[in-house]
Protein backbone atom coordinates (compact mmCIF):
# COMPACT_ATOMS: atom_id res chain seq x y z
CA UNK A 1 0.00 0.00 0.00
CA UNK A 2 1.21 3.67 -0.41
CA UNK A 3 -0.09 7.04 1.15
CA UNK A 4 -2.01 7.79 -1.98
CA UNK A 5 -2.61 7.39 -5.67
CA UNK A 6 -2.27 9.72 -8.59
CA UNK A 7 -4.51 8.94 -11.99
CA UNK A 8 -3.64 10.93 -14.52
CA UNK A 9 0.16 12.56 -15.43
CA UNK A 10 -0.17 15.04 -17.94
CA UNK A 11 1.65 18.18 -16.69
CA UNK A 12 -0.39 18.91 -13.32
CA UNK A 13 -0.60 15.44 -12.49
CA UNK A 14 2.82 14.91 -12.78
CA UNK A 15 3.82 17.74 -10.74
CA UNK A 16 1.43 16.45 -7.89
CA UNK A 17 3.47 13.32 -7.93
CA UNK A 18 6.59 14.51 -8.20
CA UNK A 19 5.98 16.83 -4.90
CA UNK A 20 4.65 13.91 -2.87
CA UNK A 21 7.46 12.07 -3.96
CA UNK A 22 10.18 14.91 -2.62
CA UNK A 23 8.07 16.00 0.55
CA UNK A 24 8.25 12.20 1.14
CA UNK A 25 5.16 10.49 0.47
CA UNK A 26 4.82 7.20 -1.45
CA UNK A 27 2.49 7.56 -4.25
CA UNK A 28 1.18 5.23 -7.31
CA UNK A 29 0.25 6.48 -10.23
CA UNK A 30 -1.65 5.47 -13.58
CA UNK A 31 -1.58 6.98 -16.79
CA UNK A 32 -3.56 6.52 -19.81
CA UNK A 33 0.19 6.47 -21.94
CA UNK A 34 2.09 4.58 -19.72
CA UNK A 35 5.54 5.92 -21.02
CA UNK A 36 4.69 9.45 -19.23
CA UNK A 37 4.92 7.48 -15.59
CA UNK A 38 8.56 6.87 -16.34
CA UNK A 39 10.40 9.51 -14.56
CA UNK A 40 7.98 9.14 -11.86
CA UNK A 41 9.39 5.49 -11.10
CA UNK A 42 13.07 6.80 -11.23
CA UNK A 43 12.03 9.05 -8.22
CA UNK A 44 10.42 5.92 -6.42
CA UNK A 45 6.65 6.21 -7.46
CA UNK A 46 4.67 2.73 -7.65
CA UNK A 47 3.56 2.30 -11.21
CA UNK A 48 0.08 0.78 -11.83
CA UNK A 49 -0.92 -0.77 -15.03
CA UNK A 50 -4.68 -0.39 -14.78
CA UNK A 51 -7.14 2.24 -13.28
CA UNK A 52 -8.23 -0.38 -10.70
CA UNK A 53 -4.84 -1.39 -9.54
CA UNK A 54 -3.71 2.09 -8.87
CA UNK A 55 -6.96 2.86 -7.10
CA UNK A 56 -6.28 -0.38 -4.39
CA UNK A 57 -2.52 0.77 -3.86
CA UNK A 58 -3.68 3.90 -1.66
CA UNK A 59 -6.82 4.88 0.98
CA UNK A 60 -6.34 8.28 -0.74
CA UNK A 61 -6.81 9.13 -5.20
CA UNK A 62 -6.25 12.44 -6.81
CA UNK A 63 -7.56 12.16 -10.61
CA UNK A 64 -5.97 15.27 -12.31
CA UNK A 65 -7.73 14.04 -15.54
CA UNK A 66 -7.71 16.69 -19.08
CA UNK A 67 -11.82 16.82 -18.43
CA UNK A 68 -14.85 15.24 -16.93
CA UNK A 69 -15.17 13.08 -20.48
CA UNK A 70 -11.55 12.07 -19.58
CA UNK A 71 -12.49 10.60 -16.16
CA UNK A 72 -15.40 8.87 -17.48
CA UNK A 73 -13.15 6.98 -19.72
CA UNK A 74 -10.51 5.97 -17.06
CA UNK A 75 -12.42 4.95 -14.30
CA UNK A 76 -15.19 3.05 -17.60
CA UNK A 77 -15.06 -0.42 -15.56
CA UNK A 78 -12.94 0.71 -12.24
CA UNK A 79 -15.61 3.10 -10.28
CA UNK A 80 -16.67 -0.05 -7.94
CA UNK A 81 -12.78 -0.41 -6.40
CA UNK A 82 -13.38 3.27 -5.15
CA UNK A 83 -15.53 2.25 -2.36
CA UNK A 84 -14.44 2.61 1.22
CA UNK A 85 -11.87 5.18 -0.54
CA UNK A 86 -11.56 9.29 -0.68
CA UNK A 87 -11.24 10.18 -4.38
CA UNK A 88 -9.85 14.03 -4.59
CA UNK A 89 -11.25 15.30 -8.05
CA UNK A 90 -9.04 17.90 -9.35
CA UNK A 91 -9.87 17.64 -12.65
CA UNK A 92 -11.32 20.96 -14.00
CA UNK A 93 -14.96 20.98 -14.46
CA UNK A 94 -18.69 23.24 -14.22
CA UNK A 95 -19.89 23.19 -10.71
CA UNK A 96 -22.90 21.19 -11.97
CA UNK A 97 -20.24 18.22 -13.00
CA UNK A 98 -18.60 18.67 -9.48
CA UNK A 99 -22.26 17.98 -7.64
CA UNK A 100 -22.93 15.27 -9.92
CA UNK A 101 -20.16 13.20 -9.21
CA UNK A 102 -20.72 13.97 -5.31
CA UNK A 103 -24.05 12.79 -5.33
CA UNK A 104 -23.08 9.19 -7.94
CA UNK A 105 -19.95 8.73 -5.62
CA UNK A 106 -21.63 9.31 -2.54
CA UNK A 107 -24.23 6.73 -3.78
CA UNK A 108 -21.36 4.43 -4.27
CA UNK A 109 -19.72 4.54 -0.63
CA UNK A 110 -16.82 6.77 -1.93
CA UNK A 111 -15.83 9.96 0.32
CA UNK A 112 -16.03 12.73 -2.83
CA UNK A 113 -13.96 15.64 -2.83
CA UNK A 114 -13.61 17.97 -5.50
CA UNK A 115 -11.22 20.52 -6.03
CA UNK A 116 -9.48 23.73 -8.35
CA UNK A 117 -6.12 23.95 -8.50
CA UNK A 118 -5.28 27.77 -8.66
CA UNK A 119 -1.37 27.46 -9.54
CA UNK A 120 0.64 26.28 -12.30
CA UNK A 121 2.65 22.90 -12.34
CA UNK A 122 5.64 24.62 -11.45
CA UNK A 123 3.81 26.44 -8.60
CA UNK A 124 2.95 23.48 -6.81
CA UNK A 125 3.95 22.22 -2.95
CA UNK A 126 5.40 26.34 -3.14
CA UNK A 127 4.07 28.91 -1.32
CA UNK A 128 2.03 30.65 -3.95
CA UNK A 129 0.23 27.41 -4.71
CA UNK A 130 -3.60 27.39 -3.78
CA UNK A 131 -6.16 24.57 -4.37
CA UNK A 132 -9.49 24.89 -3.44
CA UNK A 133 -11.57 22.12 -1.62
CA UNK A 134 -15.60 21.15 -1.49
CA UNK A 135 -17.62 18.58 -0.66
CA UNK A 136 -17.03 15.62 2.44
CA UNK A 137 -15.42 17.76 5.21
CA UNK A 138 -14.66 14.69 7.14
CA UNK A 139 -12.69 12.77 4.17
CA UNK A 140 -10.87 16.43 3.17
CA UNK A 141 -9.92 16.92 6.87
CA UNK A 142 -8.49 12.85 6.99
CA UNK A 143 -6.35 13.83 3.48
CA UNK A 144 -5.44 17.16 4.92
CA UNK A 145 -1.55 16.18 5.99
CA UNK A 146 -1.29 14.84 1.59
CA UNK A 147 -2.99 17.91 0.43
CA UNK A 148 -0.91 20.42 2.28
CA UNK A 149 1.94 19.10 0.43
CA UNK A 150 0.67 20.52 -2.51
CA UNK A 151 -0.02 24.36 -1.22
CA UNK A 152 -2.48 25.75 0.86
CA UNK A 153 -5.74 23.77 1.10
CA UNK A 154 -8.67 25.56 1.36
CA UNK A 155 -12.09 24.02 2.16
CA UNK A 156 -15.02 25.92 0.67
CA UNK A 157 -18.18 23.86 1.70
CA UNK A 158 -20.06 20.80 1.45
CA UNK A 159 -21.29 21.93 -1.17
CA UNK A 160 -19.43 19.90 -3.84
CA UNK A 161 -19.72 22.52 -6.82
CA UNK A 162 -18.05 25.16 -4.67
CA UNK A 163 -14.26 24.84 -5.85
CA UNK A 164 -15.06 24.71 -9.35
CA UNK A 165 -17.37 28.27 -8.49
CA UNK A 166 -14.41 29.82 -6.68
CA UNK A 167 -11.69 28.29 -9.26
CA UNK A 168 -14.01 29.55 -12.05
CA UNK A 169 -14.64 33.01 -10.61
CA UNK A 170 -10.83 33.52 -10.09
CA UNK A 171 -9.91 32.63 -13.33
CA UNK A 172 -12.55 34.72 -15.05
CA UNK A 173 -10.70 37.50 -12.83
CA UNK A 174 -7.26 36.78 -14.00
CA UNK A 175 -8.26 36.80 -17.80
CA UNK A 176 -10.08 39.73 -17.29
CA UNK A 177 -5.76 41.00 -16.13
CA UNK A 178 -4.42 39.08 -19.25
CA UNK A 179 -6.74 40.40 -21.63
CA UNK A 180 -6.17 44.16 -20.43
CA UNK A 181 -2.63 43.45 -20.31
CA UNK A 182 -2.27 42.23 -23.69
CA UNK A 183 -4.74 44.80 -25.12
CA UNK A 184 -2.33 47.45 -23.29
CA UNK A 185 1.26 46.13 -24.36
CA UNK A 186 0.34 45.76 -28.38
CA UNK A 187 -0.59 49.78 -28.18
CA UNK A 188 2.68 50.26 -26.68
CA UNK A 189 4.80 47.58 -28.71
CA UNK A 190 2.98 48.76 -31.72
CA UNK A 191 3.59 52.30 -31.49
CA UNK A 192 7.30 51.61 -31.03
CA UNK A 193 7.84 51.48 -27.38
CA UNK A 194 9.07 49.16 -24.80
CA UNK A 195 6.58 46.71 -23.06
CA UNK A 196 9.29 46.02 -20.78
CA UNK A 197 9.83 49.67 -19.53
CA UNK A 198 6.22 49.92 -19.66
CA UNK A 199 4.70 46.83 -17.48
CA UNK A 200 5.94 48.38 -14.26
CA UNK A 201 3.82 51.53 -14.93
CA UNK A 202 0.90 49.03 -15.35
CA UNK A 203 1.32 46.73 -12.68
CA UNK A 204 1.35 49.99 -10.90
CA UNK A 205 -2.10 50.85 -12.12
CA UNK A 206 -3.53 47.97 -11.44
CA UNK A 207 -2.31 47.59 -8.00
CA UNK A 208 -4.17 51.40 -7.32
CA UNK A 209 -7.32 49.95 -9.36
CA UNK A 210 -7.28 46.67 -7.17
CA UNK A 211 -8.11 48.61 -4.19
CA UNK A 212 -11.10 49.93 -5.63
CA UNK A 213 -12.74 46.05 -5.74
CA UNK A 214 -13.68 46.08 -2.15
CA UNK A 215 -15.90 48.59 -2.97
CA UNK A 216 -17.33 47.39 -5.64
CA UNK A 217 -18.64 44.07 -4.14
CA UNK A 218 -20.29 46.03 -1.28
CA UNK A 219 -22.37 47.86 -3.95
CA UNK A 220 -22.92 44.35 -5.71
CA UNK A 221 -24.06 42.24 -2.81
CA UNK A 222 -26.39 45.70 -1.54
CA UNK A 223 -27.52 45.93 -5.42
CA UNK A 224 -27.15 49.90 -5.12
CA UNK A 225 -24.77 51.27 -7.95
CA UNK A 226 -25.19 55.04 -6.91
CA UNK A 227 -22.05 56.30 -8.10
CA UNK A 228 -19.71 57.59 -5.16
CA UNK A 229 -16.54 57.77 -6.93
CA UNK A 230 -16.84 60.69 -9.26
CA UNK A 231 -16.59 58.65 -12.40
CA UNK A 232 -20.16 58.05 -13.83
CA UNK A 233 -20.95 55.76 -16.16
CA UNK A 234 -22.10 57.94 -19.35
CA UNK A 235 -18.57 59.24 -19.21
CA UNK A 236 -16.83 55.79 -18.95
CA UNK A 237 -19.05 54.89 -22.02
CA UNK A 238 -17.80 57.97 -23.91
CA UNK A 239 -13.98 57.50 -22.50
CA UNK A 240 -14.46 53.96 -24.10
CA UNK A 241 -15.35 54.68 -27.06
CA UNK A 242 -12.02 56.92 -27.48
CA UNK A 243 -10.00 54.13 -26.32
CA UNK A 244 -11.76 51.89 -29.23
CA UNK A 245 -10.67 54.76 -31.93
CA UNK A 246 -7.34 54.87 -30.67
CA UNK A 247 -6.26 51.32 -30.87
CA UNK A 248 -7.60 51.15 -34.20
CA UNK A 249 -5.73 54.04 -34.85
CA UNK A 250 -2.73 51.83 -33.86
CA UNK A 251 -3.36 48.88 -35.24
CA UNK A 252 -4.54 47.17 -32.55
CA UNK A 253 -7.94 45.20 -32.67
CA UNK A 254 -10.00 45.85 -29.96
CA UNK A 255 -11.65 42.56 -29.07
CA UNK A 256 -10.94 42.88 -25.87
CA UNK A 257 -12.47 46.22 -24.83
CA UNK A 258 -15.58 45.81 -27.70
CA UNK A 259 -17.80 43.51 -24.98
CA UNK A 260 -17.18 46.41 -22.23
CA UNK A 261 -17.99 49.13 -24.64
CA UNK A 262 -20.76 47.15 -25.81
CA UNK A 263 -21.93 46.40 -21.69
CA UNK A 264 -21.45 50.22 -20.89
CA UNK A 265 -23.52 51.57 -23.81
CA UNK A 266 -26.40 49.42 -23.09
CA UNK A 267 -26.69 50.13 -19.42
CA UNK A 268 -25.65 53.93 -20.44
CA UNK A 269 -29.10 53.64 -22.90
CA UNK A 270 -30.85 52.05 -20.50
CA UNK A 271 -31.02 55.15 -18.51
CA UNK A 272 -28.29 54.11 -16.13
CA UNK A 273 -25.45 56.70 -16.73
CA UNK A 274 -25.17 58.05 -13.61
CA UNK A 275 -24.10 54.66 -11.69
CA UNK A 276 -20.70 53.52 -10.71
CA UNK A 277 -19.05 50.60 -12.93
CA UNK A 278 -20.61 48.25 -10.57
CA UNK A 279 -23.97 48.30 -12.07
CA UNK A 280 -22.49 46.44 -14.92
CA UNK A 281 -22.65 43.69 -13.17
CA UNK A 282 -27.03 43.92 -13.48
CA UNK A 283 -26.17 43.59 -17.43
CA UNK A 284 -24.29 39.97 -17.04
CA UNK A 285 -26.70 38.63 -15.07
CA UNK A 286 -29.06 36.91 -16.66
CA UNK A 287 -31.00 34.84 -13.97
N1 LIG B 1 -1.57 22.73 -16.21
C1 LIG B 1 -2.13 23.82 -15.73
O1 LIG B 1 -1.55 24.90 -15.71
C2 LIG B 1 -3.54 23.82 -15.14
C3 LIG B 1 -3.62 24.51 -13.81
C4 LIG B 1 -5.00 24.52 -13.23
C5 LIG B 1 -5.64 23.14 -13.25
N2 LIG B 1 -5.51 22.51 -14.54
C6 LIG B 1 -6.36 21.33 -14.72
O2 LIG B 1 -5.68 20.11 -14.40
C7 LIG B 1 -6.18 19.07 -15.23
C8 LIG B 1 -5.01 18.35 -15.90
O3 LIG B 1 -4.25 19.34 -16.61
P1 LIG B 1 -2.83 18.98 -17.24
O4 LIG B 1 -2.08 20.26 -17.35
O5 LIG B 1 -2.21 17.86 -16.53
O6 LIG B 1 -3.30 18.52 -18.72
P2 LIG B 1 -2.50 17.64 -19.80
O7 LIG B 1 -1.04 17.85 -19.67
O8 LIG B 1 -3.13 17.95 -21.12
O9 LIG B 1 -2.81 16.13 -19.37
C9 LIG B 1 -4.11 15.58 -19.54
C10 LIG B 1 -4.19 14.24 -18.80
O10 LIG B 1 -5.50 13.66 -19.01
C11 LIG B 1 -5.29 12.36 -19.58
N3 LIG B 1 -6.41 12.01 -20.44
C12 LIG B 1 -6.94 12.77 -21.43
N4 LIG B 1 -7.96 12.10 -22.00
C13 LIG B 1 -8.07 10.91 -21.37
C14 LIG B 1 -8.94 9.79 -21.50
N5 LIG B 1 -9.93 9.78 -22.42
N6 LIG B 1 -8.76 8.73 -20.68
C15 LIG B 1 -7.75 8.73 -19.77
N7 LIG B 1 -6.89 9.76 -19.59
C16 LIG B 1 -7.05 10.84 -20.37
C17 LIG B 1 -3.97 12.45 -20.31
O11 LIG B 1 -3.52 11.14 -20.55
P3 LIG B 1 -2.45 10.87 -21.77
O12 LIG B 1 -2.88 11.74 -22.93
O13 LIG B 1 -1.12 11.24 -21.25
O14 LIG B 1 -2.59 9.44 -22.04
C18 LIG B 1 -3.15 13.24 -19.30
O15 LIG B 1 -2.74 12.41 -18.24
C19 LIG B 1 -7.12 19.71 -16.26
O16 LIG B 1 -8.46 19.49 -15.85
C20 LIG B 1 -6.76 21.18 -16.18
O17 LIG B 1 -7.84 22.04 -16.50
C21 LIG B 1 -4.16 22.42 -15.06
Amino acid sequence: MTDITILGLGDMGAALAATLLDKGHSVTVWNRTAAKADPLRGKGAAVARRVDEAVRASPVVIACLLDYAAFTDAFAEAEYVLRGKTLVNLTSGVPRQAREFAAHFEALGVAYVDGGILAVPAMIGGPGSLVLYAGDRQAFETALPLLEALGTARFMGEDAGLAALYDIALLSGMYGLFGGALHASALIHNAGNSVVSFMPMLQEWLSAMGGTLPAMAESIDANDHDQRGGSNLAMQATGLDTMVAASREHGVDPAFLLPMQALMRRHVEQGHGREDVSGLVRQLMTI
